[in-house]
């Protein structure tokens, strides 16, 4: 008798194939690239697996000592600022039997102590003692296993590849160029919030990626955010041209404020065809321009840095694959999506203020996180909606509207990344 035995991978990477092969740019995915375990265990590989994630702020390990640990797929890694003020990050697994060190998602050591034979390690991760080996044992074999991370005008990446992409180097020049001003270095986290969504990572950043939903599902959003975001300037719809004419104002004048003090406001767009892909652009907010507030003006009373007006919009700093960001002149808001399992994502949303700044003298603090946390409350539920209607036997890819080109450029973008993976 013939036992047939399928070759798993085999399979798997056939489906992968031919999934990638029948995607039709301009349209959503198919239903498996949202909803089928041995996807997300591609996605996992090909994208968190080997691509640079946005997982912190500087402001978040302030001292010598902190550290947040957070979790990319099955990993958990241990980002931490180690005694000479370096920021370092490792596999959260004991070199001697592998087990988990640090258990809290943040906190502050002296030394890493593993809980079951006290191996300790040093916050730069070497072992600093091993008790009761033999004589010859030489504990400079097994430090903590490196994993590379560097930091963007203070935004935290990490990368678990032996070998990152390279062009990241190229992109980070630019990207501090419009960071800069902000000094996110010189500030500390007013807030920190984490949403597990119920969707797939993919629906998480597709949603970030468009503002096609803004104007019906984020009311709160769109007293500063212009819901012209993403169209074409011949194709605005006539209910918008009241909105782009106060949009055309606003831009005049924060091109102005811009010019005045060297910050750069243009447009990059490289969000497909290498790597480290990215938008960069400071544009205007609508309301008094200042900030996400229902009214526009500043949240905190203590701009960033050394700005010197509170009218610069929103500079908004979108990475592939898991990142979107905005900075403002009296604070910054930053995501990061992390994906938790095929239909469950977090996103953890983290609210800088200057380092000085006093809660209840120049900021209040539901003030400055009201219209984001709305905001996010709102995507939620639609991420949510998505993934219950792609899930149907009933759904079928539709085709991007115009204004969702970034859409379109995020999933070219993953279907690059996994193609790169998967055999044709
Ligand atoms: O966070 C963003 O980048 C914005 C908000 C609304 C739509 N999206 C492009
Ligand atoms: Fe960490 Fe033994 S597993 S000291
Ligand atoms: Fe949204």
């Amino acid at each position: 008798m013939t036992i047939f035995a399928p070759n798993p991978d085999a399979t798997a990477t056939s489906t992968l194939s031919s999934l990638i092969r029948r995607r039709r740019p301009g349209f959503s995915l198919e239903a498996e690239f949202y909803t089928d375990p041995t996807v997300f265990a591609a996605d996992l590989d090909a994208v968190f697996g080997r691509h640079w994630i946005f997982v912190a702020t500087e402001a978040e390990i302030a001292e010598e000592g902190d550290y947040v640990t957070v979790t990319v797929g099955k990993a958990s890694v241990i980002i931490i600022r180690d005694d000479d003020f370096e920021i370092r990050a490792f596999r959260n697994v004991c070199r001697h039997r592998g087990a988990r060190l640090l258990n809290e998602e943040r906190g502050s050591v002296g030394n890493i102590v593993c809980g079951y034979h006290q191996w300790t390690y040093s916050p730069d991760g070497s072992l600093l003692h091993a008790k009761d080996q033999p004589a010859d044992f030489d504990k400079s074999c097994f430090g903590l296993r490196s994993v590379s991370v560097r930091s963007e005008g203070g935004l935290i990446f990490i990368c678990l590849a032996a070998e990152p992409p390279n062009d990241f180097d190229e992109v980070s020049a630019r990207i501090e160029a419009y960071l800069g001003p902000h000094q996110l270095t010189n500030t500390k986290v007013a807030a920190q919030i984490d949403l597990v969504e119920h969707a797939n990572w993919k629906l998480v950043m597709e949603n970030n990626r468009e503002c096609y939903h803004c104007e019906a599902g984020h009311p709160e959003l769109t007293c500063t955010f212009f819901p012209t975001y993403g169209h074409a300037v011949e194709d605005i719809p006539t209910r918008l041209l009241p909105a782009h004419a106060r949009y055309l104002q606003a831009e005049h004048d924060l091109e102005t404020a811009c010019s005045d003090r060297g910050y750069p406001y243009e447009l990059i767009h490289e969000l497909t065809g290498r790597p480290s892909a990215f938008r960069i652009q400071r544009e205007a907010l609508d309301g008094a321009g200042e900030s996400y507030t229902i009214d526009g003006t500043a949240a905190s009373q203590k701009l960033l840095g050394d700005l010197d007006t509170p009218r610069l919009g929103r500079l908004s700093l979108h990475h592939q694959p898991n990142m979107w960001s905005h900075f403002l002149a009296d604070h910054a808001v930053v995501f990061s999506a992390l994906p938790l399992d095929v239909d469950r994502t977090l996103v953890r949303t983290t609210w800088l203020v200057h380092s000085d700044a006093v809660e209840g003298e120049d900021y209040d603090l539901d003030n400055l996180t009201a219209v984001w946390k709305m905001t996010n409350a709102q995507d939620a539920g639609l991420c949510a909606l998505a993934q219950t209607g792609v899930s149907d036997p009933g759904y079928l890819p539709g085709p991007y509207a115009p204004s969702e080109s970034d859409v379109d450029d995020f999933v070219t973008w993953y279907i690059e990344r996994l193609s790169e993976v998967v055999e044709p």
